[in-house]
């Protein structure tokens, strides 16, 4: 049942982020959290089908087949707050799991309004669960969800997806810090991480044969034209994946085919790529379990529990805090 949803604006973030990202000296970058418009997050939803892209069929078996062991790992009464739901779709056994002990509040928080839609739609049948929705960045909807929690209530954050792979070292610490200022001791936070594979099976899951990551990464410069006015010509762009050893991530970029130069009118801005020269739009980091270990205690978590996935090397790590 949808009880509320708060909503916010996010195009003034746009435009400040695409002028400070494509005026940056040396490698431009645009955040990877636009990715996410309604045309991305459709694109995403795809990619998570494709044959070559196991992560989130791998985030979800976990889910499925052990959500009644993490949830007898809680300490109820426990309130929902999920980071980043997408379509909901993978919650629906951990809800489905606490909802058989408890009245359940789960508060999805998204910057992507339509994502939230779905959310909501997918998982408004489960009895027992009361969703309120938060259109906000992460951290802001965490903070208000931790405010309006009832005194003696643990919350538990769903951070699944390996999402936190996309916040590049360390600030995929910093981000864990973020969160755990925010939480009490004994809160829980249940981590889903992409493990290191071999490198071939990362590019084909990055550079897909249909072409459909190639379209979520380029959706960024349409999205440009869209919201900002801009002109970038789409097919005088190419999208690349790459691992970049050095850091162990998978990287996407958007590479300029030509010189050109794109006006972005509700930027202000006129900006000229060189031929070859590409725009950094996202890391993906492949974990080890003892990094696992090391960035939840720096961030002040110890880890209570992992389950793994054996297909496609993932894991779900719940993370008490300290
Ligand atoms: C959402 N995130 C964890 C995905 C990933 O694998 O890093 C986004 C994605 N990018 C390309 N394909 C999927």
């Amino acid at each position: 049942m949808l009880t509320q949803a708060f909503t916010t604006d996010t195009n003034s973030a746009l435009i400040t982020d695409v002028r400070l990202g494509l005026t940056k000296s040396g490698q431009k970058e645009l955040p990877s959290k636009y990715l996410y418009d309604s045309v991305g997050s459709a694109l995403f939803e795809v990619i998570s089908v494709l044959p070559e892209y196991g992560l989130t069929r791998a985030d979800e078996r976990l889910l499925r087949r052990y959500s009644e062991d993490i949830v007898a790992r809680l300490t109820p009464p426990t309130t929902v707050a999920e980071l980043g739901s997408g379509s909901g779709k993978k919650t629906r056994w951990m809800l489905e799991a606490l909802s058989k002990h408890q009245h359940v509040s789960y508060c999805p928080i998204e910057i992507s309004r339509t994502a939230l839609n779905m959310c909501e739609r997918e998982l408004g049948d489960i009895d027992s669960v009361s969703i309120v929705g938060f259109e906000r960045e992460y951290l802001d909807g965490l903070l208000e969800v931790a405010a309006r929690r009832q005194k003696r209530e643990q919350l538990l954050v769903l951070f699944l997806g390996s999402t936190i792979g996309n916040f590049e070292h360390p600030a995929d610490v910093k981000f864990l810090c973020q969160m755990r200022a925010i939480l009490q001791s004994g809160d829980a936070l249940l981590l889903g991480t992409d493990l290191m594979k071999p490198i071939h099976q990362l590019l084909d899951a990055y550079d897909d044969p249909l072409g459909v990551t190639a379209a979520f990464n380029l959706n960024l410069l349409a999205r440009i034209n869209r919201e900002l006015d801009a002109d970038f010509i789409i097919p005088q762009f190419e999208h690349v994946a790459r691992f970049n050893q050095a850091v162990g991530s998978m990287e996407m970029h958007i590479r300029s085919l030509q010189k050109q130069t794109v006006a972005i009118p509700t930027a202000d801005l006129s900006v000229t790529f060189l031929e070859g020269e590409t725009i950094w739009t996202e890391s993906s980091h492949k974990y080890s379990l003892g990094e696992i270990s090391g960035i939840a205690a720096s961030a002040g978590f110890r880890v209570d529990a992992q389950w793994i996935d054996e297909e496609w090397p993932f894991a779900e790590n719940l993370l008490i805090a300290e």
